[in-house]
């Protein structure tokens, strides 16, 4: 049988070069050889806080980056994860499956309640939705950037202690996370992650950003005073940086970037890098606007939404009958 992929984004701003290089890109090569499923998982963007009108566009336009990057609604599976209640029913049940401690160990929580005052349960409980994503569609492999790397643990974890409690109904899926690419950093602070909610927009390329603005952004990338095209992570975090995104775009390797840019300033590696990803994101953005405002757009998202209940909804029974929850059913 083919094997099953799932994979989710956030609808929490524009779509990164980080979302694209580290998970969406890979999406397109794959849908070719699994049955796939990729979510709009707008029930994680809430658990910090959204404006209304923005949460709605950013759907809609994840959708629409969806297809314009190169997936095929005829052989993936797309859809919004809050169009499938089965989602946030079985994300309910893993949580009682889920103990405070590990999931207070989280780095993601960590991380974005750290110094905060007004924390919401759900950025704690976020780990066993996402559990229930995957898990849901019997998912064998789970492509994703290298920071979700402790959530997919944490998912064969509670998908074990589940098939051990009560009934052996989990797949235990595996992570998918590429070679090149799989942590592109902000261009701000080159020793984090760059992330579509960070305040400072000079921190991150959006897959809509115009040519005039990936430019400027690119050359006030911060970098350092050496001025030696090199890949030092350590001591040269945002050239390193710069040198991966191209070499991840390109399929050129790292050193025989160094080769070509040896005895070159930062100014034409920056100009060329900047060229690079432009090229790339040309074709993504033409499709893009083609499609957002369309009625194809809502089509495929509603046959999405049915594909997928019918699947999860299957799944959700079968962790009922695990656990007892309501009356028998066939
Ligand atoms: P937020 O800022 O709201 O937390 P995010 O930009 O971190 O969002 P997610 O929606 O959480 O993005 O992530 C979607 C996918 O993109 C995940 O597979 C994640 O691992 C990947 N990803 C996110 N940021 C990066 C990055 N900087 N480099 C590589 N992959 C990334
Ligand atoms: N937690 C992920 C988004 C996400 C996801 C998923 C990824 C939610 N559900 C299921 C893969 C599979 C993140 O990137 N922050």
């Amino acid at each position: 049988m083919m094997k099953t992929i799932f994979s989710g984004i956030q609808p929490s701003g524009s779509v990164t070069l980080g979302n694209y290089i580290g998970a969406m890109r890979q999406f397109v090569e794959l849908q070719e050889d699994y049955d796939c499923f990729f979510c709009i998982v707008d029930q994680h963007a809430i658990t910090v806080q959204q404006d209304r009108l923005a949460l709605r566009k950013n759907i809609r336009s994840l959708a629409a980056l969806y297809v314009a990057i190169g997936l095929d609604p005829s052989k993936a599976t797309l859809f919004i994860q809050s169009e499938v209640p089965a989602h946030a029913q079985a994300g309910w049940m893993l949580q009682c499956v889920s103990y405070i401690g590990e999931l207070e160990r989280m780095t993601q929580f960590k991380d974005k309640s750290a110094g905060k005052e007004a924390v919401s349960a759900g950025l704690l409980t976020y780990p066993p939705l996402m559990a229930a994503d995957i898990l849901l569609y019997g998912t064998d492999l789970v492509p994703v950037g290298e920071d979700q790397k402790q959530h997919l643990e944490l998912t064969r974890d509670l998908a074990e202690r589940f098939n051990r409690k009560y009934n052996d109904i989990f797949t235990i899926p595996e992570v998918r996370i590429p070679k090149e690419g799989a942590r592109v950093m902000s261009l701000q602070e080159p020793t984090k992650k760059m992330s579509k909610s960070d305040p400072n927009q000079k921190a991150f390329i959006t897959l809509l950003d115009e040519p005039k603005q990936i430019e400027k952004k690119i050359k006030s990338a911060v970098t350092d005073s050496e001025g030696v095209v090199k890949y030092d992570k350590e001591n040269k975090p945002g050239i390193s940086n710069l040198l991966s995104i191209y070499s991840a775009l390109e399929g050129i390797s790292v050193a025989d970037l160094e080769q070509q840019f040896s005895g070159k300033g930062y100014g034409d590696f920056k100009q060329a890098a900047a060229d690079v990803v432009i090229k790339h994101l040309a074709p993504i953005q033409e499709r893009y606007y083609a499609l957002i405002e369309s009625d194809e757009l809502d089509q495929i998202l509603d046959e999405g939404a049915e594909k997928a209940r019918f699947r999860a909804g299957k799944m959700l029974k079968k962790m009922e009958n695990a656990m007892g929850l309501g009356r028998k059913r066939k």
